[in-house]
C-alpha cells in the first residue's frame, strides 16, 4: 500500500459536505482515507463508495470487526463489496474470527489490517494484555499489515519486532491523543491522523505542517 506522505486522513466527520469539504482541501498531499463509523453510520455505506470514486483514492474501512466467524464474513462482503480496499480487524476475537475477514479479503482481491493493541488509555485495562499473542496470531496467519498505537512508543516498538520490518504499519494516536509523527514514523509506515487535520481552521495548513514534521 503506497500512502502518500506516510499520513492516512481519519474523516470521522458526521456528513458527507463535511467530508467532501475536508477530502478537498487535502487530496494533493493525501491518497488514503479511513472511513470509520461516524460517516457510515450517518451518511451510508455508499459513503465509502462516493469518497472512493470522485477522490480516485484508497479506502481503509474501519471497523474494527469483532464478531463471531461468520458474521465477520458478512461484514468483510459488504464493505469489500462497497468499494473499500482494505478493513481494520479486531484480533482479540481470535484466528478463526480474523480468518473469515481474511478469506473475503482473498476473494475480493482485499486487504485487511490487523488491530493489535489500542492508542486509548482504556486499552491498558485489557487488550494491551494481549498485545503481543495477537501480533503473533496475525504473524502466524500470513497477515502483513497492522494497526498499533502512537501514544505509546515502546508498545509500538514491541509489535513491529514481531511482525518484522516487511509488514506494514499504521499508527493512529498522532496529535490529539499525544502521539508524535516523527517519533511514531521510528517504527510505523504510516500515520493516521484525524482531528488534527479535519477540525483545524485550515486542513491543508494541517497537514503540510505535519509533512515538515516528519521531514525535519
Ligand atoms: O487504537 C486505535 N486508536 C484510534 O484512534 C485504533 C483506531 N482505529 N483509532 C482511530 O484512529 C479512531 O477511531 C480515529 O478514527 C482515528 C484517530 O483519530 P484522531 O485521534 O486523530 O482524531
Amino acid at each position: 500500500m503506497e500512502v502518500e506522505n506516510n499520513i492516512i486522513l481519519a474523516l470521522d466527520v458526521l456528513n458527507m459536505d463535511d467530508a467532501i469539504g475536508i477530502v478537498e482541501k487535502v487530496s494533493d498531499y493525501i491518497n488514503t482515507i479511513k472511513i470509520g463509523y461516524p460517516l457510515v453510520l450517518s451518511e451510508g455505506l455508499e459513503s465509502i463508495a462516493f469518497i472512493k470514486e470522485n477522490f480516485n483514492c484508497k479506502i481503509i474501512a474501519d471497523f474494527k470487526v469483532a464478531d463471531i466467524p461468520e458474521t465477520n464474513e458478512k461484514i468483510a462482503n459488504l464493505t469489500f463489496e462497497t468499494g473499500a480496499d482494505a478493513l481494520i480487524v479486531h484480533g482479540f476475537v481470535g484466528e478463526d474470527s480474523v480468518k473469515a475477514c481474511m478469506d473475503s479479503a482473498r476473494i475480493y482481491r482485499k486487504q485487511i489490517f490487523l488491530l493489535t493493541e489500542m492508542s486509548h488509555p482504556g486499552a491498558s485495562m485489557f487488550i494491551r494484555k494481549h498485545t503481543e499473542e495477537i501480533a503473533e496470531m496475525g504473524v502466524k496467519l500470513g497477515i502483513n499489515k497492522y494497526v498499533g498505537p502512537s501514544t505509546k512508543l515502546d508498545r509500538l516498538e514491541k509489535i513491529r519486532n514481531i511482525i518484522g520490518k516487511k509488514s506494514f504499519l499504521i499508527s493512529p494516536g498522532v496529535g490529539v491523543q499525544g502521539g508524535d509523527p516523527k517519533e511514531t514514523l521510528k517504527f510505523a509506515d504510516a500515520l493516521i491522523v484525524g482531528r488534527s487535520i479535519y477540525l483545524a481552521h485550515d486542513p491543508e495548513e494541517a497537514v503540510k505542517d505535519i509533512i515538515n514534521r516528519i521531514k525535519f
